[in-house]
């Protein structure tokens, strides 16, 4: 079997009109850094890289070691790739210039470095999201207004899925492709072309402690897949709850299902417990792409007006029929 890397398949997009250089560029640095933290993630203890960093970050969310490592590594790899004019991370409050002295590009790139940071020291599956932008016309270092751009402004996004192997998840506006890490040439192979999420699904993701502080439409759509065959769907339902986004949506992208980190009365302050720019769009991006659906409940994600690079906002995403019905029970209350 012909054994296609990131680097050839970046190379046939662009080929095909699909991509740009300096977008298939860009992607190769963020895979490069995607590797240097897959390595450090599965050391673990080994290189003493687990547990508190003592410090908080822009969320008032302690940091831990790995979180402050991915995030320098994304940092100083896309610093002097040339193809960015700035990037913004969950980990750092204002806009990350570009050093003077490198050379700048045309597009923004957003990411959480370490998604899931709460499962690091117990050894389950964590993650890298990003999501690229175009930076608008204009003098000037970019500010945070040039990256407050609705999610269908994306030009790429993706996620990698540090499991049992690493994964990296892309798409440029082309499907949804899949690469896995072969560790021992380190090099992405193309493994999951054109991937789709089912329309019908059996599973369902949620964080049930919430379940008190849910809003009537959310308590009414879990509690029909609770009542299972003798309920109103006819059919029992299956719960998985990671609490790494990107594994829950992993799981969802490969077999169906339903996420959702909804608006209750815990989150209602903040607008939700997920961050709009670099969590939910670029998923939202991901599992449209995948033929699935992403709302916040109420209406499309990436039709959102970002009013804040650390927005937080509800997420409802997955199989099309269920997320359609969901929002509909929104709609209707
Ligand atoms: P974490 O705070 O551990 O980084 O990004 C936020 C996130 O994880 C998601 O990855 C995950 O889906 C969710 O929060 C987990 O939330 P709970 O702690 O409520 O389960």
């Amino acid at each position: 079997m012909r054994r296609v890397t990131l680097t050839q398949f970046l190379i046939e997009q662009q080929r095909a009109g699909r991509t740009t250089p300096e977008l298939r560029l860009l992607i190769e640095v963020v895979a490069r850094a995607v590797k240097a933290i897959s390595v450090n993630v599965s050391k673990g203890a080994l290189a003493g890289v687990l547990g508190e960093a003592g410090t908080d970050n822009v969320q008032g969310e302690a940091q831990k070691k790995l979180d402050v490592i991915a995030n320098e590594i994304l940092l100083q790899a896309n610093e002097w790739g040339g193809h960015l004019a700035a990037m913004a991370s969950e980990e750092v409050e204002e806009v990350h210039q570009i050093p003077f002295d490198y050379p700048k590009g045309g597009f923004l790139l957003l990411f959480d470095p370490l998604d899931g940071s709460s499962n690091i020291d117990v050894n389950i599956s964590v993650g890298t999201i990003f999501s690229v932008l175009r930076n608008p016309e204009g003098e000037g270092e970019p500010t945070e207004q040039n990256f407050l751009q609705p999610g269908r402004e994306q030009v790429a996004a993706g996620y990698a899925l540090y499991g049992p192997s690493t994964q990296l998840i892309l798409t440029v506006g082309d499907g949804v492709h899949g690469f896995t890490l072969d560790r021992e040439m380190g090099s992405f192979i193309y493994t999951h072309p054109f991937m789709t999420v089912p329309n019908e699904t059996q599973e369902f993701a949620i964080n049930a402690s919430n379940a008190r502080h849910w809003e009537p439409p959310v308590q009414r759509y879990v509690g029909e897949l609770q009542a299972g065959k003798t309920g109103p769907r006819g059919k029992d339902f299956n719960m998985r709850w990671v609490a790494s986004m990107v594994a829950d949506v992993h799981r969802i992208l490969t077999r169906g299902g339903i996420f959702m980190y909804p608006l209750d009365e815990k989150c209602r302050d903040q607008g939700g417990k997920l961050r709009l720019m670099y969590e939910a769009n670029p998923m939202a991006m991901i599992i449209e792409q995948a033929g699935g659906a992403a709302t916040t409940g109420r209406e499309r994600i990436m039709d959102l007006q970002p009013t804040k690079l650390h927005q937080r906002v509800p997420v409802v995403l997955g199989s099309a029929a269920e997320v359609e019905r969901v929002t509909k029970y929104h709609l209707e209350g």
